[in-house]
């Protein structure tokens, strides 16, 4: 299948916020691929799934232990980070960022990452079977790491989460979710003008909105001809799993007449959209 055939990113993301000594919340989500399969509120003792597949294969025994191995990680984190920041004397308000998880290649091949950032900048890594400092990182973090590193116990435990039991879940959500991660939505597309680039010119502006996967082509054309003056904006959620794209052209306002924009996406199966500038009284 699709899924199968392509890498996948699982990643764990969490933030932690410290207002000061006594006010810190952490939050956490998982991410596979695009979609959001797993939430962790600060209010919450268990990882929530958001899926209705989200426990991959694990039995009901293995998740009950990895929810108590997370558990157990988030309130010896937040006691860790308040013992680190009196030792180093570091100021309150505080944001740690947690970036971890692995990518699952075709064949059984798997990478693992796990980063830390410390006020939004790298400060920390775990590479093969220590935490190691991010090169540009402030002194302080050395003695961070040293500490750390002596915990031979957490180390196995990561060691283990990120070896072992990353990939193997990936795989079973790859499984438990399949025609979730493989389902296709089409876009709607639509024409509007944007506000005029300047005397006796136009902004033609082409709308796609509410496709899935990310993946999306879309430029003004006239006939075959691709317009290289088309500027792609940002794809952006629309919050419901599915994607937002805009693409615009500047041109003389007697040129608008025959461009059209054409959308090619997985979900229209070799059947692109084309719409033209000037139908239904635009332009
Ligand atoms: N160890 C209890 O990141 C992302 C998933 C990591 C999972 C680690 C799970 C292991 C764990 O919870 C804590 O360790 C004790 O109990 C263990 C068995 O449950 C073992 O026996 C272990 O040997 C024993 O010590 C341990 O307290 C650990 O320190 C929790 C937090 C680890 C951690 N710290 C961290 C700190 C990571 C990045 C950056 C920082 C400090 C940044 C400083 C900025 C101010």
């Amino acid at each position: 299948s699709d899924v199968l055939r392509r890498s996948v990113l699982f990643r764990y993301l969490q933030i932690s916020s410290f207002t000061n000594s006594s006010w810190m919340r952490t939050d956490a989500l998982i991410l596979l691929g695009e979609l959001q399969t797993h939430s962790w509120s600060n209010a919450s003792d268990t990882v929530s799934c958001v899926k209705p597949w989200a426990q991959g294969t694990f039995s009901s025994q293995q998740w009950v232990h990895l929810q108590n191995i997370f558990r157990v990680f988030r309130s010896s984190f937040t006691r860790d980070i308040q013992e680190f920041a009196k030792m180093l004397s570091l100021e309150y308000p505080m944001e740690l960022q947690l970036s971890g998880g692995c990518e699952v290649h075709p064949g059984n091949i798997s990478e693992h990452f796990l980063h830390v950032a410390y006020q939004g900048e790298h400060i920390l890594s775990f590479q093969g079977t220590a935490w190691e400092p991010a090169p540009q990182a402030p002194h302080w973090v050395d003695l961070v790491i040293k500490v750390l590193n002596q915990d031979k116990g957490t180390r196995e435990t990561v060691q283990w989460l990120l070896n072992d039991i990353c990939p193997q879940f990936v795989n079973g959500l790859l499984e438990t979710g399949k025609s979730d991660l493989e389902k296709q939505v089409k876009p709607k597309a639509w024409l509007s003008s944007g506000p005029s680039p300047g005397p006796g010119h136009l902004l033609l502006v082409c709308h796609v909105s509410g496709f899935y996967p990310k993946p999306m082509w879309v430029m003004w054309v006239r006939g075959d001809q691709e317009q290289q003056g088309t500027q792609r904006g940002d794809i952006l959620p629309n919050g419901d799993e599915t994607w937002y794209l805009r693409a615009t052209l500047d041109v003389a306002a007697g040129e608008a007449a025959g461009l059209a924009c054409r959308v090619k996406h997985s979900s229209l199966g070799g059947q692109d959209f084309v719409l033209y500038w000037g139908e239904k009284g635009l332009g």
